[in-house]
């Protein structure tokens, strides 16, 4: 990443703002614009530089050493300004603080951890879609489907109580917003801000949760040393901020992609294994989680131009994904393409720790839906909700014709 050139070239300069309204609800033409500005631009609005070619984005994430993580993977700089809760040990941290947590959850939920999940979320996903498909051929599939099936399938893994399970969508919105700029979206969570962090550090305490979940087995990692007491409830807090809003808005951009494109909805149909390709290119196609920041710890060169020492650096994941110098045809949702190597899930040691529990939720209902929908169609303009780093929905009202 860094080559000692010695007259490092300075950024072009954009005032764009990634975080306005209308930005968030529709981010590709500021995408195309800061790709074909250069490798790197600066973002005079925050002071901060981006990346939006796949490339540099690619590279940057991999190179921990430079880029890192621990002053945050949102705007604040953690050395200047108190984070709004104890940072996340996955997200915001670098080795070595940042080895064990990963290394426990990991095993967690590794696939083979996970391979005993399969068939009661088959059971649920049968369960939610006939339930849709009972009462009539029109419904919204964001939440019917979208929020519903991670709801159902992934609160009880973890070990979760039944009480205030309404409050995970909220405080997950509330965290990926908290990795912004402190706009309208900040200011509009604040009221809520308290009470559901209260909850969800509830959840977090070893009492909480169920003997058999997640949660159990990063207290049992806490008891056999391989975490700290003062660590474990962290974890937990990271499988509750970051496990449910992701999935809920990956399935619904996978729903979103299929059905705008019934050929590909065919295809699938003849072809049930290809969910997890189907899910891997909405990912692609939508990037879920469109950003995220990393500061550099010294004075870095992307392509020539020069990064300053603790600078933060916005790393557009969606922009990358549709990079047409990576991507050919990058606009287009195509099951026939190999969408390996995105960046939706992050690349490097904080790549997706839950990708394999996302994968297996988004194959489970998919495959569900694909054996008794025969054709599914949008019947109105899809609606968005705008987040500061989610591409995130709340309508996607759909008419399916039932299989026979
Ligand atoms: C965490 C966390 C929160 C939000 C996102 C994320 C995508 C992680 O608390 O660890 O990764």
């Amino acid at each position: 990443m860094t080559e000692a050139l010695e007259r490092p070239v300075v950024p072009p300069v954009s005032d764009a703002d990634p975080f306005a309204a209308d930005v968030l609800l529709e981010p590709e033409p500021l995408h195309r614009t800061l790709r074909e500005a250069g490798p790197v631009v600066r973002l005079s609005r925050y002071d901060v530089h981006a990346l939006a070619r796949y490339e540099h984005v690619h590279a940057a994430l991999l190179d921990w050493q430079h880029f890192e993580s621990g002053s945050g993977a949102g705007l604040a700089n953690f050395r200047h300004e108190k984070p709004w809760r104890p940072p996340s040990l996955l997200l915001e941290a670098d080795p070595p603080l940042h080895d064990a947590p990963c290394r426990v959850l990991r095993e967690i939920l590794a696939p083979p951890a996970l391979h005993r999940l399969r068939a009661g979320w088959q059971a649920v996903a049968e369960e939610i879609v006939d339930q849709v498909l009972s009462q009539g051929s029109e419904f919204d599939a964001f939440p019917a489907l979208a929020e519903a099936f991670p709801l159902q399938a992934f609160p009880d893994v973890v070990g979760l109580g039944p009480d205030g399970r309404e409050n995970l969508l909220p405080y997950g919105n509330m965290v990926f917003n908290a990795f912004g700029p402190r706009n309208g979206l900040v200011t509009a969570d604040a009221p809520r801000l308290a009470e559901l962090s209260a909850w969800v550090n509830a959840q977090c305490r070893r009492e909480a949760l169920s003997e058999d979940g997640f949660g159990a087995q990063i207290w049992a990692a806490a008891d056999r040393g391989d975490l700290t007491q003062e660590q474990a409830p962290l974890v937990v807090r990271s499988l509750l901020s970051a496990g449910f809003d992701t999935t809920v808005h990956g399935i619904a951009a996978c729903l979103y992609a299929l059905a705008t494109h019934p050929q590909e909805w065919q295809r699938l149909r003849k072809r049930p294994e290809l969910a997890r390709v189907a899910f891997e290119e909405a990912i692609r196609w939508q990037s879920p989680v469109q950003t995220f920041f990393r500061t550099a710890t010294t004075d870095v060169t992307v392509a020539g131009t020069l990064i300053p020492a603790h600078t933060k650096i916005l790393m557009f994941l969606g922009a990358a994904n549709r990079d047409p110098a990576r991507w050919p045809d990058p606009d287009r949702f195509d099951l026939t393409r190999d969408p390996s190597g995105h960046v939706g899930f992050g690349m490097g040691i904080h790549q997706c720790i839950g990708q394999h529990v996302a994968r297996l939720e988004a194959e489970t209902l998919l495959t569900a839906l694909a054996r008794r929908v025969e054709h599914l169609e949008l019947t109105g303009p899809p609606r968005r909700h705008p987040n500061n780093t989610l591409r995130s929905w709340t309508s996607l009202p759909m008419r399916v014709r039932p299989a026979a």
